[in-house]
Order: C-alpha cells, then sequence, then structure tokens
C-alpha cells in the first residue's frame, strides 16, 4: 500500500472538525446529509457520514486493505460475538452439515435467485489473508477464500435504485423472552463490489467452523470486525435501511456504533 494511507484516527479528527464546521456554517454545502438527518440526529452520527465522505474522497473508492503472508498467520482467528447459533432453522442445516443450505439474494435486483454452497464453491474464487480488527481492541490475521460478492450480484442484476446491500444473519445475538434478535449487517455498494469483499466458506485452508460463521460470512476488510457478518442466511438490496430493525444499518448500530467503519 502507498505510504499516504490515512489512518481512522486521523479521520475522525479531520471529520471532527468538518462536524463542527459544518455546525457553524449549517447545511448549506451538505446538503446530502440534510435530506437524511433531522436536527434530532447527533453530531456523532454527521461525525461517521462525513467520516465516510471524507474517506471515500481521500483514500478513493478501489483502495486495497492490506495483505498478509501465510507466516503472519500466527492463531486461528479468535471467535466473537455468537459463536453457537441457537434458531431452529441455524441447527436444522447444522446436522446435516448445511447440506441444504441456500442463499437468498433479493430484494431491489431484477432476477431474485438463491445459490446452494456447492453453486457458490463453483463461482470463481478469491483468497486473501487480512487482518480482523475487532472493536473491542485486538486484531487477528486469517487466510478467507470464498466467491466475491460482486459476482454474485450480477448474477441477480441490481437494480439501478439499490443503494445497500442488507445481509440477514441466522443468529439469535440475543434470546429475549420477547423473542430472538437477529444480527443483521449492511454496506454500501462500493464496499460490496469491491474486490476484497467475498463470501466466505473458508478459513485457514479449511471449511469455515461453526465459531466464526459456518457455512458462509461476508468479509468487508477495510471495516470493523462487526460489519462481517456471519451466519449469513440471505442478502438483500435496499435503497434504504430506515425500516428495519432499529433503522441505523445494523445490529450495533442500532445500539450506537458507527453505520461506517472504515479502519
Ligand atoms: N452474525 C454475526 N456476525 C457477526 C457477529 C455476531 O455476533 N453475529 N459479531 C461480529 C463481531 S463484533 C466480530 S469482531 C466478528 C467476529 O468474527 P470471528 O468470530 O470470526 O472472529 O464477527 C462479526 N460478525
Ligand atoms: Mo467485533
Amino acid at each position: 500500500m502507498g505510504g499516504n494511507r490515512i489512518t481512522r484516527r486521523r479521520f475522525l479528527g479531520v471529520s471532527a472538525a468538518a462536524a463542527s464546521s459544518l455546525t457553524l456554517a449549517g447545511c448549506g454545502q451538505f446538503d446530502f446529509l440534510g435530506q437524511r438527518d433531522n436536527e434530532v440526529r447527533g453530531v456523532l452520527e454527521r461525525a461517521n457520514d462525513l467520516t465516510y465522505r471524507v474517506q471515500r474522497a481521500l483514500l478513493g473508492d478501489d483502495w486495497l486493505a492490506r495483505e498478509f503472508s501465510a507466516s503472519e498467520i500466527r492463531q486461528g482467528q479468535r471467535p466473537n460475538g455468537s459463536t453457537d447459533p441457537t434458531t431452529p432453522e441455524y441447527m436444522f442445516l447444522q446436522q446435516r452439515n448445511f447440506a441444504d443450505y441456500r442463499l437468498e439474494v433479493g430484494g431491489l435486483v431484477d432476477t431474485p435467485m438463491s445459490f446452494s454452497l456447492e453453486e457458490l464453491r463453483n463461482m470463481p474464487q478469491r483468497t486473501q489473508i487480512t487482518r480482523h480488527d475487532c472493536v473491542e481492541g485486538w486484531s487477528c490475521i486469517a487466510k478467507w477464500s470464498g466467491v466475491p460478492l460482486a459476482h454474485v450480484l450480477d448474477q441477480v442484476r441490481v437494480r439501478p435504485q439499490a443503494r445497500y446491500v442488507v445481509f440477514r444473519c441466522f443468529d439469535n445475538i440475543e434470546r429475549g423472552l420477547t423473542g430472538d434478535v437477529l444480527y443483521y449487517e449492511s454496506c454500501d455498494l462500493i464496499d460490496a463490489r469491491h474486490p476484497q469483499t467475498i463470501l466466505a466458506h473458508a478459513m485457514n485452508d479449511a471449511a469455515l467452523p461453526v465459531a466464526n460463521g459456518a457455512p458462509l460470512r461476508v468479509r468487508i476488510e477495510r471495516q470493523l470486525g462487526y460489519k462481517m457478518a456471519k451466519y449469513v442466511s440471505s442478502i438483500e438490496l435496499v435503497d434504504s435501511f430506515a425500516d428495519i430493525a432499529g433503522g441505523k444499518g445494523g445490529y450495533w448500530e442500532d445500539r450506537g456504533y458507527d453505520w461506517y467503519a472504515g479502519i
């Protein structure tokens, strides 16, 4: 990677400055934010939006996350969050070693489709050794293999109105009296079509373990760990995620984390 990488920390400085000038100058030159934001939304959320805009503007859409060599894989990928889903749908599939699994892809597409694991494994594959950074402060280098999400999106033909990809997951990250809360995530189409964004079915040269998201999890290598949905059951193309769950685009986002978690 070039010597010009800008870290998230430096961005947050830039975007905090941008956010305060936004407050002073009003929303004049940021009308695209004004359409979605209202007065109640916090400055932090604007700062996150600006982090996103600034990162896109300064770094461009195409830069690749750093890749490592096999000798830099020091330990297994540390499982985090859900590690053993107990929803009936998941346990049923797990019992049969995911032979009946099908990834559903729908929403704003011309041809909704579903794919078996074998079909996904027979598509063009990409393998990459990358570092996973969890917001809790730990990192792991691991090798991931799978089909580029861009390839899957091309099969179903994404409609022009689509802006985001939503990943729905099998795992009940919360088990409450009122029912299970399922994990979900989302990204924009720039990250969805990025060459390192893959639907991974293998990790460190073996089938993806249950603890790390079997049978399929997404890798979005330029963002933090919580964006990388495990146990993906379906993919939906949408023009807004305002009406999904808490409306912020992900399980952790609904609980206050940034939607754009660029590293
Ligand atoms: N479905 C689902 N995906 C998830 C999570 C989760 O709890 N459920 N946790 C997230 C978080 S916070 C991290 S750090 C990574 C952990 O991935 P790993 O268990 O393979 O290390 O998965 C992310 N994706
Ligand atoms: Mo995480």
